[in-house]
């Protein structure tokens, strides 16, 4: 997988962006003003951010995008041009990090594994192939048209691997071992989109593969013109106006400044048609539940990564949770030019006065959102949309009823079951000094003790090329966890043991399952294509920080296969590795 394409990046300090392109018009500029360049502030009546109190990554605003397609490797190389002194973060974040592909089929050295982190003046190449998964097993020939890339000039390139598996939306963000939340919340997060034969970004090729679904046309592929990344996330500021984060709240942090794309009180100039939106909630306890201020239809088309196998028509979307993707497809054409319309949050984080993280406090209609029912700030409108103008050439783009089938596992044996329940009061039975971490929150691998997070434990290995499934259990009623599991992605089975409690918009594939309060989620997955150590934790990142985080790996019990696999323990001097510190006896 030689890289086709190299991106470079700086996690730095914030400062002003300059970069300005003259060949292209001020809108492909991001509006910045190349005489005085774009300053970090969420809006331009808050204050300029302080360099240590936001660290993106070129320490500029707007949040980066990355574009690549299957078929084209790419290589990411990250620099880390923060502060050596671990007291320059203005009271949070951490000089080291992780970047982690969410949810990237690579490599597990590539996977911005939690323990897998470097320091200031070092830098750490990622080598991301983009394949499908089955890429060395399924397809190898590479004899089907619907699993394939756009070319430079409309065409096809057929790929090997599983055309089912075909992904569309993800983020990269840091994962630092007990940092996650603080890094992620200061600015280390962006997304990431993929495109396919399936998923062009070009709405008018008409070859019996590429979807169609609004993008634009002016490029063969990749178009963005109707296709929009917004990153959801709630801040908060100190009384001079800097971001600030509570890093002694274990339960969960919500803040009470709603941003979008980093804007606080954003609006979005739109045509007269369809437009779809890749949502990710980049918050670090927050969740979302969001509709359309008057209350008119959404076409939900994929959720994660993955397009759903059929398109959803809703009013309102599922509660979403930190980490998770909602692609939609809003159409405009049913307004006047001059009508406003919102993207309004329903989902109310305020209890008896106060603003909590361990769950959704309740969900409001969406009368009751915009009617000020809750003091949550983050409730009611978070982005305005105007409706500008009609499109200069017709919308030709299309949501076809069927998407992406999901793949039939149905063959395949299952080899093992396994069950992760969530919840509080963890032990520590490790003591390493860099690996092993208290905190209150932690994961009870197959009804073993409820184990708080050590990277050099090894709680589950299922055998490379097969097939199991797992069980997520919430241990209680009193909070949420969104539960992220790296790497592959699972069809979810059932909620409360039961198939027909899995709603429309869960049927396809997902890599971040919502437990809800006293619930339970049973996925079934395949491990193929590559091995190493993977992770699973909670993406309410201040419990995955105190320490519901396991490592699982990829193990076929020798070559090409090391079993176990060394820990890595990073320096400022280079890498170490050490032995597992623990294997759990329920792993194998
Ligand atoms: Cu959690």
């Amino acid at each position: 997988f030689l890289p086709r394409y190299a991106l470079e990046a700086w996690q730095a300090p914030c400062t002003t962006n300059y970069r300005y392109s003259p060949q292209v018009p001020t809108s492909l500029n991001c509006g910045i003003d190349p005489g005085h360049g774009m300053p970090l502030c969420f809006h331009r009546d808050l204050p300029i951010q302080n360099p240590n109190n936001v660290w993106t990554f070129n320490g500029t605003i707007p949040p980066k995008l990355v574009i690549g397609k299957y078929g084209e490797p790419l290589l990411f190389r990250h620099h880390n041009n923060l502060s050596p002194d671990v007291k320059q973060n203005a009271g949070f974040g951490r000089h080291t990090i992780s970047t982690h592909e969410h949810n990237g089929h690579h490599g597990a050295e590539n996977d911005g594994f939690t323990g897998a982190y470097f320091f200031p003046g070092q830098f750490y190449d990622y080598h991301w192939p983009i394949v499908l998964a089955g890429h060395f097993s399924m397809n190898t020939a590479a004899g089907d048209r619907m699993a394939s890339t756009p070319d430079e000039s409309g065409g096809l390139i057929q790929i090997p691997g599983d055309w089912h598996e075909t992904m569309s939306t993800h983020w990269f963000h840091d994962h630092m071992f007990s940092f996650t939340a603080q890094n992620v919340y200061k600015g280390n997060a962006a997304m990431f989109n993929i495109y396919s034969g399936l998923d062009r970004g070009n709405e008018t090729i008409d070859d019996g593969v590429n979807l169609r679904l609004p993008s634009g046309s002016l490029k063969s592929w990749g178009n963005l013109d109707y296709d929009v990344n917004l990153m959801l996330a709630d801040k908060a500021f100190d009384r001079d106006g800097q971001l600030f984060m509570d890093i002694f709240n274990f339960d969960g942090f919500v803040a009470d400044v709603m941003t979008v794309n980093l804007a606080y009180k954003p609006y979005f100039e739109v045509e007269r048609r369809k437009y779809r939106f890749r949502i990710l909630n980049a918050s670090v306890s927050r969740f979302f539940k969001l509709a359309l201020s008057d209350a008119s239809p959404i076409i939900q088309i994929g959720n994660d990564g993955n397009l759903l196998p059929h398109p959803v028509t809703l009013t309102e979307l599922d509660e979403q949770g930190i980490a998770e993707r909602y692609d939609i497809v809003i159409d405009f054409s049913r307004y006047l030019v001059g009508d406003k319309v919102h993207l309004v949050n329903l989902c109310d984080h305020m209890d008896g006065g106060k603003l909590v993280g361990t769950k959704p406090v309740r969900d409001l209609t969406i009368a009751e959102a915009l009617g000020g029912a809750s003091a949550d700030p983050c409730v009611g409108k978070i982005l305005e949309f105007r409706v500008v103008r009609n499109p200069d050439l017709p919308d030709v783009s299309q949501v076809p009823p069927t998407l992406i089938p999901n793949p039939d596992l149905s063959n395949i044996p299952v080899a093992r079951e396994r069950v992760f329940e969530f919840g509080r009061d963890a032990i520590q039975t490790t003591s390493d000094p860099i690996s092993s971490f208290i905190g209150p929150w932690g994961i009870a691998a197959d009804q073993g003790a409820t184990l708080a997070a050590d990277f050099g434990r090894v709680s589950a290995a299922p055998r490379f090329g097969t097939r199991e499934i797992w069980t997520l259990k919430n241990g209680g009623g009193g909070w949420d966890h969104p539960i992220h599991i790296h790497f592959e992605e699972g069809q979810v089975l059932a909620r409360n043991g039961s198939a027909a409690n899995v709603p429309e918009w869960e049927r396809g594939r997902k890599d971040v399952y919502r437990l809800r309060p006293g619930g339970s989620i049973t996925i079934t997955m395949q491990f193929r294509d590559w091995g190493g150590m993977f992770m699973e934790h909670c993406h309410n990142t201040v419990h995955e920080d105190n320490a519901m985080l396991l490592r699982w790996e990829i193990d076929d019990g020798g070559t090409p296969f090391l079993r176990p696999l060394p820990t890595p323990i990073p320096t400022p001097q280079g890498v170490t590795f050490e032995a597992p510190t623990d294997i759990l006896k329920t792993a194998l």
